[in-house]
């Protein structure tokens, strides 16, 4: 049912973009009750308001502890409008409807990050605030609660439409975007508490969730927190799915590894091409060449612009996504011509460093695996060292060896993916899948180099690799046996770096 709002509580920290809207509902006939600053500066505004003291009857006391905690705003608030009895008490009592609250907390995660002592930190407590936004919310059946500044302008654009009226369905979702701040308050508090192992708060993730139309699999449920706008333009497509979403991401991670223009394609989050070039079109046909069957259906992500010879490159492909950070228009032009493939544009933003897996009963949060060993971190551990293309090399299929999933071996040449073994249940037969693509797609494999996301158990990998044709090998090192693949690495004449770094994917 519409309410029209007769008398509006008023009680905000900062006081940007509140001008505007005090000035609307002044229009509209709305009376103000309000706080000391925000009283002030509704008077400012040449605007009449009721000091909250003058209905309570109480002065703000205990240094402001105290200020809007009472019955009288209170019952106002929490009344319900269609209930016989909650109506006699507010006469009986002298309590006028309040059907709009906005409030601003206390800054109180800013307060923190600003280092200031406990003290200061514990006064920004908002008590009063949360409590106003809280029982506002409960009450959304007849108020509207504003809590958050990114509100005013909806409000305003509502009642402007509206005759001065918002809807129930309307005030329900102001009532949910509370409660998002209100929760998200409470989290900022707790971790302040909490300090050894805070619950990390992803401010746009609780409040910006989409459904998506199914999960893993058709008969799956599937909902997605977080706010992807945030990280890209969709500039074409079909609505992302689950295994979209989880490509994407994959897809994201394991391009920023890499500063030259470089193309990754990717299927079920392993990457099936890689190949860094001077240019993003050689480096989407070289990516390609390593595994143009697996490439079908493909995620695929480039750190340089897509221009519109690559563009007609892409084009003979059929691909789920691409993404990359700048499209010419005649790209764009080219690719925008089949309407179900989504191109993402990505904007310039930083991701989490943190990331959440369920499992059991609970959650696992864990740093994501952001190192990756240079030249600079590889000992060389065999007779024959590396040359400076090979570490290179060796260094290239690293980045790719961490992002691709356990067990895994990577071969690399000439800053392009040759082959890998993903996701196998020995080392050994990582390695035998990464010989035989590479054989079946052409690949002379003499002259590569191999990297492993762990360490050689046996000698017999090394041997594998030397009698394939590899030239050099990195490895983090830390079996008991190294040694045994150090001496198989000197009788095949193979290089052999230790990084000291495991890089497992599960
Ligand atoms: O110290 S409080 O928790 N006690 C209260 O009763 C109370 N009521 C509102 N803080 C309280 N507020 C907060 O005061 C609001 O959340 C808002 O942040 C601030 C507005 O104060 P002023 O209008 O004096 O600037």
């Amino acid at each position: 049912h519409p309410v029209k709002i007769k008398n509006a509580l008023v009680s905000v920290y900062y006081k940007d973009n509140l001008a505007p809207l005090i000035q609307l509902l002044n229009k509209y006939g709305v009376t103000f009750y309000s706080t000391g600053g925000t009283e002030a500066f509704i008077r400012e505004q040449g605007i009449d308001v009721v000091p909250v003291e003058e209905l309570t009857s109480y002065p703000s006391i205990l240094g402001g502890r105290v200020k809007t905690l009472h019955p009288k705003i209170f019952g106002g608030i929490l009344a319900r409008r269609p209930l016989e009895s909650d109506q006699q008490q507010l006469t009986q009592y002298e309590i006028p409807e309040i059907d709009l609250v906005i409030v601003d907390l206390y800054p109180f995660e800013e307060t923190v990050a600003s280092g200031a002592s406990q003290q200061d930190i514990i006064e920004k407590i908002d008590i009063g605030g949360i409590s106003l936004i809280r029982a506002a919310a409960k009450n959304f059946h007849d108020v509207v609660i504003l809590s958050s500044k990114n509100d005013y302008q909806e409000l305003e654009d509502l009642l402007a439409a509206q005759d001065g009226q918002t809807s129930v369905e309307q005030r329900k979702e102001f009532a949910k975007r509370a409660f998002n701040t209100s929760s998200h308050y409470d989290t900022a508090i707790f971790n302040y508490f909490n300090q050894e192992s805070p619950i990390p708060v992803f401010k746009q993730s609780v409040q910006q969730s989409q459904t998506l139309r199914y999960g893993e699999n058709p008969h799956q449920k599937g909902t997605f927190f977080g706010d992807l706008d945030a990280i890209f333009d969709k500039l074409n497509g079909k609505e992302l799915s689950y295994n979209n979403l989880v490509d994407v991401d994959a897809a994201v991670a394991i391009i920023d590894e890499f500063e030259e223009p470089t193309f990754a394609i990717l299927k079920h989050t392993n990457a099936c091409g890689v190949a860094s070039r001077s240019t993003v079109k050689q480096a989407w046909l070289d990516a390609l060449a390593c595994d143009p069957v697996s490439a079908f259906g493909g995620v695929l992500i480039t750190n340089g612009e897509i221009d519109a010879e690559t563009a007609l490159e892409i084009n003979n492909l059929f691909f789920e996504v691409l993404i990359a950070p700048s499209y010419t228009e005649e790209a764009l032009h080219v690719l925008t011509a089949k309407k179900n493939r989504i191109l993402l544009k990505r904007k310039n933003i930083t991701l989490p460093k943190e990331q959440f897996k369920t499992l059991l009963n609970g959650v696992i949060l864990q740093d994501k695996d952001h190192t990756v060993e240079g030249p600079d971190s590889m000992e060389a551990v065999t007779t024959v060292k590396p040359t400076e293309d090979q570490l290179r090399d060796l260094y290239f299929a690293n980045k790719i060896v961490k992002h691709t999933k356990s067990n895994t071996i990577v071969f690399a040449k000439n800053g392009t993916l040759i082959a890998s073994g993903v996701g196998q249940t020995s080392r050994v037969d990582a390695l035998k899948q990464a010989i035989e693509k590479a054989l079946s797609f052409g690949f002379d494999i003499q002259g590569s180099v191999m990297a492993s996301d762990a360490f050689f158990p046996f000698p017999d990998c090394v041997e594998i690799a030397g009698d394939a044709g590899v030239v050099a090998v990195l490895q983090p090192g830390g079996s008991i046996k190294d040694q045994l693949s150090i001496d198989m690495a000197n009788e095949k004449g193979v290089a052999m770096v230790i990084t000291g770094v495991r890089h497992f994917k599960h």
